[in-house]
């Protein structure tokens, strides 16, 4: 529970190396670590922050879809992948506004400069919103989670929906080993805006309920995983409304597990915090297909957390 997420921030800023990343701001790792949730105590969202539920709710539904394009998430004002699709545009021949080079540091540390990347980030977000050819060229993040999870292509040309596929497998045959979806997929990775991070999910039936254990290749521990975590529980309650099981555990397994320079004292402020209890999660009992939820389908009741802790995303 949020107990073994506290105890792997502690454990990262203890023991971990100071490590170089891609995008130059420096972490905190350890490699290899596990945690796991019982969702029937709850939903696993943390309560010693307030993780946005309703960002995390409509990126998986964006996953679910197989959708690639920001601009759905823009329609929800949901901005957590507003930076990668940027990138693609300002390093483009297309782009004719200011300098943009290495905007994720500079719009950090130079305040005259970050103006100037709000006002390109606004121009930006307005366009794949209103424009659909600029939305198809620049909003689209590549074969990113949604086209692996819904439509991985084959070297015969055709097309797996892994997502349906590990659905019928459960429901026909749960005491399956090979209950899989990856989003790793090698011949695909130069395509993507960002590889992706979480990179396999299995699922296992036991006793009516319904596990995930998910193997995330690279954590950003004090802003991804909290995400990460919501999500895959969501995920995991809706499979298991759909089988007609109940939840089980989330098992959370780590490779690169980091904390970045710039979110120490975001991190110490959260550790100096209590746990408060659980939510629940309530679905609209009306719908059973995964692929027919929306985002007034679901809710969280209870959710009482302490308030959220801001911090800079690294791009
Ligand atoms: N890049 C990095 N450096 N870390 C990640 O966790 C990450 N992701 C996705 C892609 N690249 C990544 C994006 N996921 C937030 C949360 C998740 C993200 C990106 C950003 C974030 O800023 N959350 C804020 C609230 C944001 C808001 O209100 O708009 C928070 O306080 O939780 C790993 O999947």
């Amino acid at each position: 529970g949020e107990q073994a997420y506290i105890n792997l921030c502690k454990y990262i800023l203890q023991s971990g190396t100071k490590k170089e990343d891609r995008t130059n701001t420096g972490t905190y790792s350890v490699f290899g670590q596990q945690m796991r949730f019982d969702l029937s105590e709850g939903f696993p969202i943390l309560t010693t922050k307030k993780v946005p539920f309703k960002l995390v709710a409509s990126e998986l539904l964006w996953f679910i879809k197989g959708d690639t394009n920001i601009r759905y998430l823009l329609e929800n004002k949901n901005n957590i992948w507003n930076e990668w699709a940027f990138e693609k545009w300002v390093d483009s021949n297309e782009y004719t506004g200011p300098d943009m080079t290495n905007f994720g540091n500079r719009s950090q540390q130079d305040p005259e400069f970050n103006k100037l990347y709000q006002s390109q980030m606004d121009l930006f977000k307005e366009k794949v919103l209103t424009d659909n050819d600029f939305a198809r060229k620049f909003g689209d993040l590549g074969s990113v989670y949604g086209k692996q999870w819904r439509q991985w292509k084959t070297s015969q040309n055709e097309t797996i929906d892994q997502l349906k596929e590990v659905i019928e497998s459960i429901r026909t045959n749960p005491d399956s080993r090979r209950h899989i979806v990856s989003a790793w997929n090698p011949e695909d990775i130069p395509t993507m805006a960002l590889p992706p991070c979480h990179t396999l999910f299995q699922f296992y039936v036991a006793d009516g309920k319904l596990s995930c254990q998910l193997y995330q290749r690279s954590a950003d521990v004090f802003l991804g995983v909290p995400f990460n975590i919501a999500s895959y529980a969501l995920l995991t309650h809706l499979i298991a409304h759909e089988c007609n099981l109940e939840v089980g555990e989330f098992v959370h397994t780590l490779g690169d597990a980091h904390i970045y320079t710039n979110h120490i004292e975001q991190v110490n402020m959260q550790l100096g915090r209590d746990r408060r209890s659980l939510p629940k999660l309530v679905i609209n009992k009306e719908k059973d297909s995964i692929f027919d939820f929306e985002l007034t389908d679901f809710e969280l009741i209870n959710y009482n957390p302490h308030p959220s802790i801001k911090a800079p995303i690294a791009v």
